[in-house]
């Protein structure tokens, strides 16, 4: 009996030696410490024994018994532990890698644009103020003096919804729109982006949708000067110290007198080149003096309050600042284009 428990030692053990699976390792335990095993066995067939015989095969049977169960329970830890260290190695971050790039967005540069001239707007006081694009003929047009019928009405060709709605063709109706919420007494002093439609066709210095930015001042004593001194001032900060601007008579309707405002070539320093068609001069924006019957259709007493107002394109300013060679790369929306105006 004793050599058989030996046997049966020696047997198992070289089993959990060579086992190279956890499931080799319970078939080991099944089929050597189960119910139906030999050792079991060994330890039912004891009744028939000899009274001395029986402690000592019963305590070899049990030594037998435990030594297999640790020796699987060992082999089982050490196969685990060399599983999870295998996962750790596989599953380890190398963490001198370079890491992968972000691509980081940026606002578009008519997004910038704007926010700059706000900025700089602001900076002398101004508010902003906003308007709806889908605008009525009385506040497009009639408000700012420019009854139907009105010849100057064909300077913007328009895009009509109904009769009497339009999309606007430019901010000018927020004007009419912010002297009419002040009952005619307090003063107004704002600018107002946003976009505008017309039904021009887009070329490298057109589009039919595009940006405008209004400015209006209206108090008591207000004069060509200071609107002459609020865009010097912007031009300026905008374009460099070293910028000139110029007015030139020109007409608006809702304006008396009207001008327009060229500001010196960056490329020749004003000695004329084929950028500014040789003349030194570029023009970037419409303005004058508020026309006394859009004060007076606005509520206030032209004899008592006066302002000026201008309108610009942000493209055009963008344009100039930066080069851009035609306007309808705003709108493509080429990733290659708009990245190179990204601030860091
Ligand atoms: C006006 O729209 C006037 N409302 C501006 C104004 C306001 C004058 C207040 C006096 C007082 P004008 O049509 O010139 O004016 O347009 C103003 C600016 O808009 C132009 O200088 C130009 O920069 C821009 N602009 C006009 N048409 C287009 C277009 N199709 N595409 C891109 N920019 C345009």
């Amino acid at each position: 009996m004793k050599e058989r428990l030996e046997q049966l030692k020696q047997e198992a053990l070289q089993k959990v030696d060579q086992a190279t699976e956890v499931q080799s390792l319970k078939d080991v335990r099944v089929e050597y410490l189960g119910k139906k095993g030999p050792i079991t066995e060994v330890l039912r067939g004891m009744g028939k024994l000899s009274k001395e015989e029986r402690p000592v095969i019963g305590q070899l049977a049990n030594e037998v018994r435990e030594q297999i169960a640790d020796a699987i329970e060992s082999k089982q830890t050490k196969m685990e532990e060399e599983a999870l260290e295998k996962q750790l190695e596989e599953e380890s971050v190398d963490v001198t890698l370079p890491g992968r790039p972000v691509q980081v967005g940026g606002p578009h540069l008519l997004t910038s644009i704007v926010e700059e001239i706000e900025d700089l707007f602001i900076g002398m006081g101004f508010e902003i103020k906003e308007g709806p694009e889908v605008e009525t003929d009385y506040y497009n047009f009639e408000a700012l003096n420019l009854p139907k019928g009105h010849p100057a009405r064909d300077m913007q060709d328009s895009f009509y919804i109904t009769e009497e709605l339009l999309l606007r063709t430019h901010t000018s109706p927020v004007q009419a729109r912010t002297m009419g919420h002040k009952n005619g007494k307090e003063p107004v002093k704002m600018i107002c982006p946003g976009k505008v439609y017309r039904r021009d066709t887009d070329d490298a210095t057109h589009s039919h949708q595009f940006t405008q930015i209004e400015g209006l001042l209206v108090d008591k004593h207000v004069r060509m000067s200071d609107l002459k001194g609020v865009l010097n001032a912007f031009a300026k900060q905008m374009f460099g110290e070293d910028r000139d601007i110029r007015l030139r008579p020109s007409f608006f309707p809702f304006t008396e007198p009207s001008v327009e405002m060229d500001i010196s070539c960056k490329v020749c320093g004003g000695k004329g080149c084929s950028v500014c068609k040789g003349t030194g001069w570029i023009e970037i924006l419409g303005a004058g003096m508020v026309h006394p019957n859009v004060l007076e259709m606005a509520g206030y007493d032209p004899e008592e309050y006066s302002g000026f107002a201008f309108g610009m394109g942000p493209e055009r300013i963008a344009m100039l600042k930066y080069g851009v060679d035609d306007i309808r790369h705003f709108y493509t929306n080429d990733i290659r284009f708009l990245k190179q105006y990204h601030k860091a």
